[in-house]
């Protein structure tokens, strides 16, 4: 199906396509197996202009489009969805300022954020802010010019790697969420700390480090919006991950069934190729028509987002709470039909069934998809 893309777009879907077979399918094992950051391939995704997709044109982008971002991030992810993340996240730390920051601020970051050459990363979540995001312990406290700011963030994608991070602390404390603010925080700013990087069960060319904050001084100019919209920022970032997300699993979900029907074709059992056999066909059938709705609802979902609406909340966590879940499904039922040699490393599918699992629980648990989707329910009906 071809689903109403423009020319454009489908030329973008086979180039990356391309590049993901020809330059990151020969080294994802080595990436999975040694946990690396693949920053040589980022570099070469900036030089096919892959950063643009998600910066204003006025700031060196091709104007930001969700659409374009999920169909970069399903090719990636079809054959590393641990590069798909590292990318997707250098335009999670990018919507912010495109969302509300100052001509300043959009001036002096988008472009070299378009060009590649600064990575962003979005740092929210906390040890003790992890599905309750407002829960932010992290202090801002303005003196002179400066904010001070002191706590700590966990499971920080690209961190340690980005330039630019979108941080977000408490100015008022007594406020709870309405008291959250953004900031734009470079790396080597002083008292700016890492964590060690995490060593996780998938997405392992990505990188995922604690960050501290020791009494950090951060000039007011970056403060993003006003005082107090924090929380909002958050969310309305949140809002347009989550299609990308979703797109990321629909590649998760792609690349497993198309390894699943190969191998289906060449295993022989019972003096026939497994393909033959009508359990086998019924799964792979299942695997199709679960891709196929879920890539229709998350493109429907960013279309729907790039269209302007006003509130997209519920369309965006149904979309990667749908396609996460998929993504979960087909991938162990990929494994199942390579059976034994399925669990094993030295076929691809175990991999995809690792890669597949954060996409439930990251850029919010499915869980709090499904309250976000019941609460929009609870005022529509
Ligand atoms: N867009 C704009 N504003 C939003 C919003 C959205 N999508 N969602 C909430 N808000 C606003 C609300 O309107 C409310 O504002 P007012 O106080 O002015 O009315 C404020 O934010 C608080 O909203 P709410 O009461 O719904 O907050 P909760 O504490 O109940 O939290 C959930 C809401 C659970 C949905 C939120 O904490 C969440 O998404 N958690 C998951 C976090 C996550 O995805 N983490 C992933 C890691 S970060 S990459």
């Amino acid at each position: 199906m071809d689903y109403f893309l423009t020319e454009e777009q489908k030329k973008l879907k086979e180039t990356i396509r391309k590049f993901a077979e020809d330059k990151i399918k020969p080294v994802r094992k080595e990436l999975d197996e040694k946990s690396l950051f693949p920053r040589e391939i980022l570099t070469e995704m900036a030089k096919l202009d892959l950063f643009r997709l998600f910066v204003p044109e006025e700031y060196g982008g091709i104007g930001l489009s969700i659409l374009n971002m999920c169909l970069a991030v399903e090719e990636v992810a079809r054959v590393d969805a641990g590069v798909a993340v590292s990318y997707a996240v250098v335009g999670l730390g990018a919507i912010p300022i495109i969302l509300r920051g100052n001509e300043e601020q959009k001036k002096k970051y988008l472009p070299g954020m378009a060009e590649g050459k600064l990575y962003g990363a979005f740092a929210l979540t906390e040890p003790e802010a992890g599905s309750d995001a407002g829960n932010v312990k992290t202090t801002a406290r303005l003196e002179g010019d400066y904010y001070v700011i002191n706590g700590s963030k966990k499971f920080i994608t690209n961190g340690g790697e980005a330039d630019v991070y979108i941080v977000i602390a408490s100015t008022n404390p007594t406020k709870g969420v309405r008291g959250l603010s953004a900031f734009i925080v470079e790396k080597g700013t002083p008292g700016f700390i890492f964590g060690k990087a995490e060593d996780k069960m998938g997405i392992r060319a990505s990188v995922q480090r604690e960050l501290y904050f020791d009494d950090m001084k951060v000039p007011k100019e970056n403060l993003l919006g006003r005082e107090g919209e924090g929380f909002r920022i958050a969310m309305m970032t949140l809002d347009r991950s989550r299609p990308i997300i979703g797109a990321q699993a629909v590649g998760i979900a792609q690349g497993a069934m198309e390894e699943a029907v190969k191998y289906a074709k060449t295993r022989v059992q019972f003096g026939e190729p497994i393909i033959s056999f009508q359990g086998i066909q019924f799964m792979l059938a299942d695997m199709a028509i679960q891709i196929e709705a879920a890539r229709s609802l998350v493109y429907s979902v960013a279309r729907f987002a790039d269209s302007g609406v006003k509130s997209f909340s519920k369309e965006a966590a149904m979309a990667k709470a749908f396609a996460s879940d998929v993504a979960m499904k087909v991938t162990t039922d990929a494994v199942q039909v390579f059976g034994g040699y399925g669990y094993m490393k030295d076929y691809p599918v175990e991999k995809y069934m690792r890669d597949a699992k954060i996409t439930q629980i990251y850029e919010g648990t499915n869980q709090i998809q499904r309250l976000v989707i019941a609460r929009a329910l609870m005022r529509e009906y």
